[in-house]
């Protein structure tokens, strides 16, 4: 018995290669966390954290009513952060759906006074302002019974009659078969809470305990969009039917979580980076841990010298509207995107892999230096190119260098140094 497998003998359309061509190099993305969890500012796992009864948790949506949501506006933050793709929710652990499923009636327009579904006017909005959108699917259900057996996480539904596995997967399979054809095209979806169904000792996930039926789920969505990208936020090097490969709050083959990635399960596939502007995904009250726009540009920067996207998160408050300090790193990003972008949209990781001093990024005979420390004086590790000229990048003005055998040595003056981030452009011979 092998759980877990992926889609056997995939081979990804023309459709998908290009889609994942234009994914490596958009580089940025806005993560949405939004749900009825939202109302209680406690994050997207409150639910679980605070021990919350379903029969109590179903009373959440009565009170979900966000009459100031204007998705037209989210995707305009977006465009105006530098960001070319949107990854929201469609259904996060807690099991409410955020869309019109006819699977249950525990979805916004079922059971919320707004009644009006938040996904299709989201999906509407970015293909008017050409962003792409990709769909959140959690894998895990802390509200179905037939989410059985129960994984690790979630309520205990004793009491309520043990559910059916595979009712489960054509429960999914209905609501995936919904997203991929009632929202017109769709560039991804991303799953997540597949470790829900693992063992763990305390220190390290075991076995998988449940089939995910991953190849009949990858093959239906490729069917239905041959050109949507699947990624999977399962810990583990890509399985056959996936896209591209996600890191959660870890760069490529870091593991600072925990729960992160060994640099022999970093695969082939295009990357991407996801990280919370604070320290929350869902809306949270009490979170003070903002990130700086020196911390932010730092991680989309290294991000980027890994090959890999960022997708940056917000966590939209129960009104529709995104906090203000969110809305302002959002704001920061966009205009060192505007000034930068060059140096990070359609580049390859560079020569080197980023470091707390520096990080580089590549395209086609430009290497570019991203110098994160201040530093005037660079020394890079001979990498076998000859260099043409060294500039400063936006201004074109030159610098000294010296190339020896040993490497190349650059210096920077010190007026022309940003504290957030010097780039030098590189050209090579
Ligand atoms: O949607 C966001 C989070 O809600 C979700 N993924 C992002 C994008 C997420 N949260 N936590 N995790 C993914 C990893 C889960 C780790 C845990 Fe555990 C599983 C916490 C408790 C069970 C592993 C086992 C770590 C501690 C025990």
């Amino acid at each position: 018995l092998s759980f877990g497998q992926g889609q056997k003998d995939y081979k990804p359309t023309e459709e998908n290669l290009d889609a994942r061509k234009w994914f490596q190099e958009a580089k940025f993305g806005m993560f949405i966390h939004w749900g009825v969890y939202s109302i209680l500012g406690d994050g997207e796992w409150v639910m679980n954290n605070q021990n919350i009864p379903i029969q109590a948790y179903e009373k959440l949506p009565t009170f979900f009513n966000p009459t100031g949501y204007d998705a037209e506006a989210w995707v305009k933050m977006a465009k105006d952060a530098g960001m070319k793709y949107i990854t929201i929710t469609s259904r996060h652990h807690d099991g409410f759906s955020m869309f019109d499923t006819k699977a249950n009636n525990y979805d916004i327009v079922d059971s919320t006074p707004y009644g009006k579904d938040v996904l299709k006017q989201l999906a509407d909005a970015c293909h008017k302002e050409g962003i792409k959108l990709f769909f959140y699917y959690s894998l895990l259900d802390w509200h179905n019974d037939d989410y059985y057996p129960r994984g690790r996480t979630g309520n205990d539904i004793a009491g309520r009659g043990a559910g059916e596995w595979d009712k489960y997967i054509a429960f999914m399979k209905a609501q995936l078969t919904e997203l991929l054809t009632n929202y017109g095209e769709i560039a991804g979806i991303w799953f997540d809470g597949h470790w829900d169904q693992k063992l763990w000792d305390g220190k390290r996930f075991g076995a998988l305990q449940v089939d995910w039926h991953y190849d009949e789920i990858y093959t239906l969505i490729h069917e239905l969009q041959p050109q949507c990208l699947i990624g999977n936020n399962h810990h583990l090097a890509p399985i056959e039917g996936e896209d591209f490969q996600m890191f959660e709050k870890d760069l490529p083959g870091k593991n600072t979580t925990g729960f992160g990635t060994s640099a022999s399960d970093v695969g082939q596939l295009p990357m991407e980076v996801c990280e919370t502007i604070n320290g929350s995904w869902g809306f949270n009250l009490q979170d003070r841990q903002h990130k700086s726009k020196e911390e932010l540009i730092h991680y989309i920067v290294k991000a980027a010298g890994y090959g890999s996207n960022l997708l940056l998160n917000v966590g939209p408050m129960p009104n529709g509207k995104i906090q203000e300090e969110h809305q302002q790193s959002l704001k920061e990003m966009g205009l060192w995107m505007r000034k930068n972008g060059s140096t990070i949209y359609g580049t390859m990781a560079g020569p080197f892999l980023p470091n707390d001093k520096f990080a580089t990024t590549r395209k086609g005979n430009t290497i570019f230096l991203h110098i994160l420390d201040g530093s005037q004086k660079v020394f890079l590790e001979d990498f076998g190119k000859k260099i043409k000229d060294v500039k400063l990048f936006p201004d074109q003005s030159k610098l000294t260098f010296q190339q020896n055998k040993f490497g190349l040595f650059i210096e920077v003056p010190k007026d022309k140094i940003d504290s957030v981030d010097t780039i030098v452009e590189i050209t090579l011979k």
